[in-house]
């Protein structure tokens, strides 16, 4: 850098990308028209909430049941996780099958408006909800952050249907409209709605939805894949920066690698000894 550079005079400057080497590139999300994301932010900010049917083939959705079933061991450690229901945590570094789904670029378009720039992956799960299942806490996944409602929110979830979800096999249950409200929890007289959707469909909401994992009353599985994404300025629920390897990190999509950390919050934040992190995969 030149010691003369009198780029960063002012408090705004520290907010701009000051990377030299990895500058700031557009996520895939701009490929969506820009009609379209405004209804799906329409529909957000009226309800919290947006259904996508048929993202995914049947075929999409068979190879994902394929590859995570042989992973599908022990049930919830608590009734929150689900005492009948079976998770896989890390899913990226298990499979390259679910990365299309984390940078899919209609979620993208959203997160793009929603959050600020270089927003984070914070958690993708596969989630088997099991016969015999009860209701989940109704719960809203930013409620970890402790700022106090109500406010923008802090995060936003995806939830893939990968087996059709129906009323009565564990469907996630919403409460439309409960992003708005402040410190107030759900009550019985709330109404809460199914996401009745079929396999290789996807509800996007944001963080401050009430919600939670539907009983399951029916003789079968009802398998998930969820992606979360939260603010670049807060620490994500899952570490993957320590769990995801170098190897897999050169082998995601640029969207995904910057969602898992290689990227910087301006104008220090994320930065590793001082440089930006992208330059760690330059070494062998
Ligand atoms: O599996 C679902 O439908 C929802 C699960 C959920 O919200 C959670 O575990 O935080």
């Amino acid at each position: 850098m030149n010691v003369d550079d009198e780029s960063v005079t002012t408090l705004e400057d520290l907010r701009g990308d000051l990377a030299q080497r990895y500058k700031w590139t557009p996520s895939s999300g701009a490929s969506v028209d820009p009609s379209v994301v405004d209804a799906d932010m329409a529909a957000l900010d009226r309800d919290g909430y947006v259904i996508w049917e048929n993202l995914l083939s049947a075929g999409d959705c068979r190879e994902i049941r394929d590859v995570v079933r042989p992973w599908l061991g022990h049930t919830g450690r608590n009734s929150f996780e689900g005492k009948r229901t079976q998770r896989v945590y890390s899913v990226l570094s298990r499979t390259r099958l679910c990365d299309r789904l984390v940078d899919h670029p209609r979620v993208l378009a959203v997160l793009d408006r929603l959050l600020m720039p270089n927003y984070l992956l914070s958690a993708l799960q596969a989630i088997n909800i099991q016969p015999g299942e009860s209701a989940q806490l109704a719960h809203h996944d930013d409620g970890f952050y402790p700022i106090p409602r109500p406010r923008e929110p802090l995060a936003a979830a995806t939830i893939w249907a990968i087996d059709d979800f129906t009323a009565d096999n564990g469907a996630t249950v919403l409460y439309p409209g409960s992003h708005r409200w402040g410190k107030r929890r759900p009550g019985p007289d709330d109404p809460a709605l199914p996401v009745v959707m079929p396999a290789g469909s996807c509800v996007f909401f944001v963080g401050t939805l009430w919600h939670g994992g539907g009983a399951n009353t029916t003789a079968r599985d009802r398998l998930a894949v969820t992606a979360q994404y939260c603010q670049p300025w807060l620490r994500p629920m899952e570490a993957f920066t320590l769990s995801v390897s170098r190897e897999i990190a050169r082998a995601v999509s640029d969207d995904i690698r910057r969602m898992l950390g290689y990227s910087i919050h301006p104008p220090f934040v994320g930065a590793v000894d001082g440089l930006h992190p992208l330059r760690l995969l330059d070494q062998p």
